[in-house]
């Protein structure tokens, strides 16, 4: 259902340029923050006005939003596409309706790349990747650098960006370490209570788990339940290592509760980024096709609180 945060169809609102924004759903915290970015950038005092679409992680509500945007016959249209393939039909609608498509957050996979203006986003692959050396540094400061290593990884909704992302760069970190064993991987489709559920039947199934690797952090919050209900310990301190991708302030709290080992960054801040692109469009400059954030990690070595004071989300 779309939701009109914008003027109620005022005599100005013709003045002000109409974005459609089709999101994901609000599965988790970065989620939620991305919806705050795009809802407090995108107002009337900015010359805005935004139709704001939920899709409760459904690719047809978001093809519909994006069907309804097209008759609403708004100036732009941006998406962050739940999964990367399928788009094709609907992309080529707004194209012919000549409205422009912007991406944000996660990647399409369309043959024709005309399709949409510029995406911009986290580096998903080089997460993954960070998480990997990370963990190698980690496991050989333990002293546990040449010892098997078994691990199991919960991962986002399948076929989106940042699990597909997220999983290549660590399977690439993989190759690097021939004694690390990834018994098990499986969706917990970026929530807490999904993300406990396969954490549960993991340790049903596995007595031997060293690391969870949960590819966002409610994931990590449902699995760090999981452990303590299956009476193991996790953290620094515990029989399990769990890391995460995301960092949101949750996450920060986990860590000095001594529950998560660490976080890899995503940033969600998207709404004034998008906003830049669209100026450029407006002024008739050229944009960089595609653009991504820089983003760090943090780990319980670190002064966490400090860190967490200035967090915006
Ligand atoms: O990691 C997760 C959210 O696409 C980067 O989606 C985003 C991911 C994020 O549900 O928390």
């Amino acid at each position: 259902e779309a939701e009109d945060t914008g003027s109620e169809g005022d005599a100005d609102s013709g003045e002000l340029i109409t974005v459609g924004y089709a999101q994901v759903g609000a599965e988790s915290d970065w989620r939620t923050a991305n919806t705050e970015s795009f809802k407090s950038t995108f107002i009337e005092e900015n010359g805005y006005k935004l139709i704001f679409d939920d899709a409760q992680q459904k690719q047809e509500n978001q093809i519909k939003a994006i069907r309804s945007f097209i008759q609403q016959e708004v100036d732009y249209i941006v998406v962050a596409p739940v999964v990367e393939t399928g788009w094709e039909t609907v992309l080529e609608e707004a194209k012919e309706a000549g409205i422009p498509v912007i991406l944000s957050d996660r990647m399409m996979d369309v043959s024709d790349d005309s399709l949409f203006e510029a995406w911009v986003g986290g580096n998903f692959v080089k997460e993954g990747e960070t998480c990997g050396d990370w963990l190698a540094d980690y496991l050989e400061e333990q002293g546990r650098g040449d010892e098997e290593i078994n691990m199991v990884t919960i991962q986002g909704t399948i076929g989106a960006s940042a699990q597909v992302g997220r999983t290549e760069g660590m399977a690439n970190k993989l190759e690097e370490h021939s004694n690390w064993k990834m018994l098990d991987m499986q969706s917990g489709e970026f929530t807490q209570a999904k993300g406990q559920e396969v954490m549960e039947s993991f340790l049903k199934s596995y007595d031997d788990i060293d690391v969870v690797i949960c590819e966002n952090d409610n994931e990590a919050f449902g699995a760090i339940d999981a452990i303590k209900a299956a009476g193991k310990s996790c953290g620094p301190d515990g029989d399990i290592i769990v890391v995460s991708f995301d960092s949101v302030k949750a996450a920060f709290e986990s860590m000095i509760a001594g529950d998560l080992n660490a976080t890899f960054e995503c940033n969600p801040l998207h709404g004034p980024r998008v906003a830049e692109i669209i100026q450029k469009l407006e002024a008739g400059e050229t944009v960089d096709k595609i653009q991504y954030v820089d983003e760090a990690y943090f780990d319980t070595s670190m002064d966490l609180e400090t860190i967490l004071a200035e967090r915006a989300y």
